[in-house]
């Protein structure tokens, strides 16, 4: 089963994604999100340019060889260009495998360990009340868990706030847009949110919710001490984590569970954390490394009590969705995974196998990871430029988003 040829696709139905198909000599094809949002181009033309070239040729059921052909043999390791660009060729050879021997990816992985998996959704909105409805209609739809986000009265914008309350996308076409930032109002209002969502909805449904790496690492002690009687699933990048030894300090004061590591690229990123048991869920997605690289760090994290818990955005094409399904149901300490809904568009352009009943969503049954791509129909979405917001405080001073 030799690589015979390899292609990159990119599309725009709604929001940008790249697509990595690899073709083998015996007919069967397998497929990447090789999607890093806001430097899409970037991963397309290290795919097309430096990869694809190599991979010519090669026996595509040597995942693990390939996978370190393509880490070790690049000699620059580690980045979330490389790491994206070798996730994609990873996932499309495990697709390959999966097809090749006719059964659904989880099979390969170690098989199911639970029926289904937990996920959550997004509910925000401009103020507490908005915010607290929309918690409702989630909770009408049967999740079992939900992050919450509001407004903060004071600032014009905030993180995870939208118009658009299911489709929520923070990336929008042209150059970044600014918003502003002050942490004071921030941690003054957040338990307000908390303490009304606890005393509407009781103790039985998992709330959670994102600081999106704009605390130090004392204010985010502070919240989650305060956050403490509301009894949160998780809060999530309270502060930026390349200072891995930072989080002891938010650790040493509160026992809000803690989870980090959506922009993660390799275990490097999490060897402090996780071995010194500063957090609780690991959020990598395969965009770090691709299963070959997902495996190993769960097993990591599962000697230390850290369960994963994926990133599920939608700069993460249904791809990465149907792939992260397979991998949850596969893994032992598996904790929640995100769910935020695709365009229709999107859904359309990639047809896939995985579904949601009842709070869980499971990959299908189907060989492979389930998601296929309809090439034609992407082609009527072209690429378009696109970014993430940037973020300054009140007084100007360039800050986190
Ligand atoms: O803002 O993936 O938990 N989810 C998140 C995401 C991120 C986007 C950034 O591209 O924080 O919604
Ligand atoms: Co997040």
């Amino acid at each position: 089963m030799r690589i015979r040829d390899a292609k990159v696709v990119i599309c725009c139905p709604g929001r940008n994604f790249v697509t990595l198909k690899i073709q083998t000599d015996d007919g069967i094809y397998g497929l990447g999100d090789a999607t890093l949002n806001g430097r899409e181009l970037a991963v397309a033309a290290y795919l097309t340019e430096h990869v694809v070239p190599c991979l010519i040729g090669k026996d595509a059921s040597r995942t693990e060889d390939i996978w370190q052909y393509l880490y070790r043999g690049g000699y620059w390791r580690r980045g979330p260009v490389t790491m994206t660009a070798i996730a994609a060729v990873d996932v499309a050879l495990w697709d390959i495998k999966a097809k090749a021997l006719q059964t659904p990816l989880y099979n390969l992985l170690g098989g199911r360990v639970r029926d289904g998996v937990m996920v959550y959704g997004h509910a925000n909105g401009r103020d507490i009340d908005e915010a607290a409805d929309e918690v409702g209609k989630y909770l009408s739809q049967g999740y079992l868990a939900v992050r919450a986000q509001c407004g903060i009265p004071g600032l014009p914008t905030t993180y995870g706030v939208s118009k658009d309350k299911m489709f929520y996308e923070p990336a929008e076409a042209g150059l970044p847009v600014e918003n502003s930032w002050s942490t004071e109002k921030y941690l003054g209002h957040v338990p307000k949110l908390f303490e009304r969502l606890r005393s509407t909805y009781g103790d039985e449904v998992h709330l959670l919710h994102d600081g999106h790496h704009r605390m130090t690492p004392i204010q985010a002690a502070h919240l989650g001490k305060q956050l403490e009687p509301y009894r949160l699933f998780w809060l999530e990048d309270a502060v930026t984590a390349e200072l891995q030894e930072g989080f002891r300090i938010i650790r040493q004061h509160t026992t809000t569970p803690l989870a980090v590591g959506e922009v993660f690229d390799t275990v490097w990123d999490t060897k402090t954390l996780i071995s010194e048991q500063l957090i609780d869920y690991l959020r990598m997605s395969l965009r770090g490394g691709g299963i070959t690289a997902l495996r190993k760090i769960a097993s990591f994290a599962d000697i230390y009590h850290v369960q994963m818990g994926s990133h599920g955005a939608t700069d993460l094409s249904p791809v990465t969705m149907g792939a992260a399904l397979h991998f949850d149901l596969s893994i032992s300490n598996f904790g929640v995974q995100e769910y935020m809904h695709h365009s229709p568009e999107t859904l359309e352009v990639f047809p896939h196998a995985y579904s949601f009943v009842k709070g869980y969503m499971h990959p299908g049954d189907r060989p492979g990871h389930g998601v296929d791509l309809d090439e034609s129909l992407a082609a009527k979405f072209p690429y378009q430029r696109a970014y993430l917001p940037v973020n300054r405080k009140l007084d100007g001073t360039l800050w986190n988003w």
